[in-house]
């Protein structure tokens, strides 16, 4: 029997997985949320589910440790790893990666100083524009740089943008369209290729739906 083994993220993505991995006829044997658990065996015999925080769940995949694993494209975009196919694009947990910075405030002149946990995806984008910015690394609450003058703008996911309203911000460039993707180790596709493409398949038919 084929061992599978697939890393989940945790927090918002996790609630739209669940369903779309039901439809594809994978269920955790018991209930996630009530559970501190972080390895969960399935219905699927052999087959696992890993609770993951998004930014390991590639980390996971490029060094085998999973098979599969489901990540917002921010997180990907940001790991820049190989060793893993991106096959599915599962369409949920939608948002955007957007510049934003003070609401009517004109663009600033000279250095630029950004506030980002996206350290990768800023570096490109403003290299792409050509525009100096030095980069702030933050983990958390990105909407306070700007407020306090640690950054001039932030790089940040907006989804309904009431966050960045709450804060005096507005949204100025798009940089990407997000939403959670299905990737696979490039080894394991070919040592488990009819497991793995079985999931792959019946994963993009429960999207479809
Ligand atoms: O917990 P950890 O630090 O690992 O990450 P996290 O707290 O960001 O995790 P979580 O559970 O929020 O899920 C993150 C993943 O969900 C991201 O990698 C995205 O792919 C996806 N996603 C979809 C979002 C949003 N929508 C979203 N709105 N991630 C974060 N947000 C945050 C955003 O950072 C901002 O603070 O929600 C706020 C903006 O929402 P609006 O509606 O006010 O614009
Ligand atoms: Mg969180």
């Amino acid at each position: 029997m084929t061992q599978i083994t697939l890393a989940l993220t945790k927090g918002r993505i996790l609630k739209e997985t669940l369903p779309l991995l039901k439809k594809a006829g994978i269920e955790p044997v018991e209930d996630i949320f009530a559970s501190r658990k972080l390895v969960f065996p399935t219905t699927i015999k052999g087959t696992r589910l890993l609770i993951l925080r998004g930014s390991d769940v590639p980390t996971y995949v490029q060094f085998g440790a999973a098979d599969i694993g489901i990540a917002g494209k921010d997180v990907l975009l940001e790991d820049q790893g190989d060793g893993y196919y991106e096959p599915l694009d599962l369409g949920i947990a939608r948002c955007q990666l957007m510049t934003a910075v003070p609401k009517g405030v004109s663009s600033h002149n000279g250095r630029l100083r950004v506030a980002t946990k996206y350290i990768n995806v800023a570096r490109r984008f403003y290299a792409e524009q050509g525009r100096q910015a030095d980069l702030i690394k933050l983990y958390g609450a990105m909407e306070l740089a700007p407020i306090l003058d640690l950054a001039h703008e932030i790089v940040d996911i907006v989804d309904t943008g009431n966050t960045l309203k709450a804060n005096g911000l507005e949204t100025r460039d798009h940089i990407a369209d997000i939403s959670a993707r299905l990737i696979v180790n490039k080894a394991a596709f070919k040592t488990k290729f009819n497991a793995i493409q079985s999931i792959v398949n019946s994963l993009s038919k429960s999207v479809s739906i």
